[in-house]
């Protein structure tokens, strides 16, 4: 079975209906290609700095650059992109509220063998979430045409339902093939892995990915975004970054002070679980 394509005036209901069945669908044509333009203008002078991974799993042709709040003022508008906040929303309604877990362009080079296949969640130290309870929304944006051949992601469908802890091969799984511009939207509980790049050209892919705001960051963005470019960014971006209580009181500052106030004083709501 193929992973299923929604077109980009799709619902957020959709959407996900479609990863809690096969727990990721790829909606297409999503991101207008000048907008694509100018995250690359921005990010290629990064990836080009950026050494490759040190082992199998970050893969040692491949390089991730993050930081992309700060690097790239562009790829806000993927971080906000409405039906991908919707959905997430949905999809982690079991939460009180969610945050940006990670953004990250992830190059991945000519000859580069396949990733190993993996859950998202597996970096929260491998815990067992109950069955069902989702923990991440994840999106990679295609930069370049995605192709079995280049190295497209691949997916387990339905595995978001299987046992924790199994290995899968390849041959397992389907390659999201997707034009630049689409978006493979997929959670933190389906088996999936980079795709071994065969072609010649290199594979560019950014992951933003989502979770419940009672976990931690993958990506420290308080450490990542310098204080003075926070203090520029709007606030809707800024409490998803994290400047906002995680559920009813994580992540205060000293007298149960909401987080906003460290880079907009005045803008505090009061009391908890108001996020
Ligand atoms: O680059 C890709 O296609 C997937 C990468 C991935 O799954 C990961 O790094 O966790
Ligand atoms: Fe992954």
């Amino acid at each position: 079975m193929g992973l299923r394509h929604l077109s980009a005036d799709t619902d957020a209901d959709r959407v996900a209906g479609a990863l809690a069945e096969d727990g990721a669908v790829i909606v297409d044509g999503l991101a207008p290609p000048d907008l694509l333009d100018r995250i690359a203008a921005e990010l290629d002078p990064h990836l080009a700095l950026t050494p490759t991974g040190p082992d199998d799993f970050s893969g040692r042709n491949t390089r991730r650059t993050g930081a992309l709040i700060a690097r790239s003022p562009s790829s806000r508008q993927l971080v906000m992109d409405p039906l991908i906040l919707s959905t997430t929303g949905r999809f982690l309604s079991q939460a009180t509220n969610f945050q940006l877990h990670l953004t990250q362009a992830i190059a991945i080079g000519p000859g580069s063998p396949a990733q190993p296949i993996h859950r998202d969640q597996w970096a929260f130290d491998f815990f067992p979430f109950p069955a069902g309870y989702e923990v991440q929304c994840n999106t990679i944006w295609a930069m370049t045409d995605f192709t079995e051949e280049n190295g497209a992601t691949r997916v387990v469908p339905g595995s978001n339902k299987a046992a924790d802890k199994l290995r899968f091969e390849q041959s397992d799984s389907v390659a999201a093939e997707m034009e630049r511009g689409s978006v493979l939207v997929y959670s933190g509980s389906v088996y999936h892995g980079g795709g071994a790049n065969q072609s010649d050209q290199t594979r560019i892919g950014l992951n933003i990915t989502y979770n419940v705001a009672w976990l931690r960051q993958e990506e420290n963005r308080y450490l990542s975004v310098p204080r003075e470019v926070a203090a520029t960014l709007p606030v809707e971006l800024l409490r998803l970054m994290g400047y906002a209580r995680g559920a009813y009181a994580l992540g205060y500052i000293d007298d149960l002070r909401d987080p906003i106030e460290a880079v907009r004083p005045g803008l505090s709501r009061p009391g908890f679980g108001d996020n």
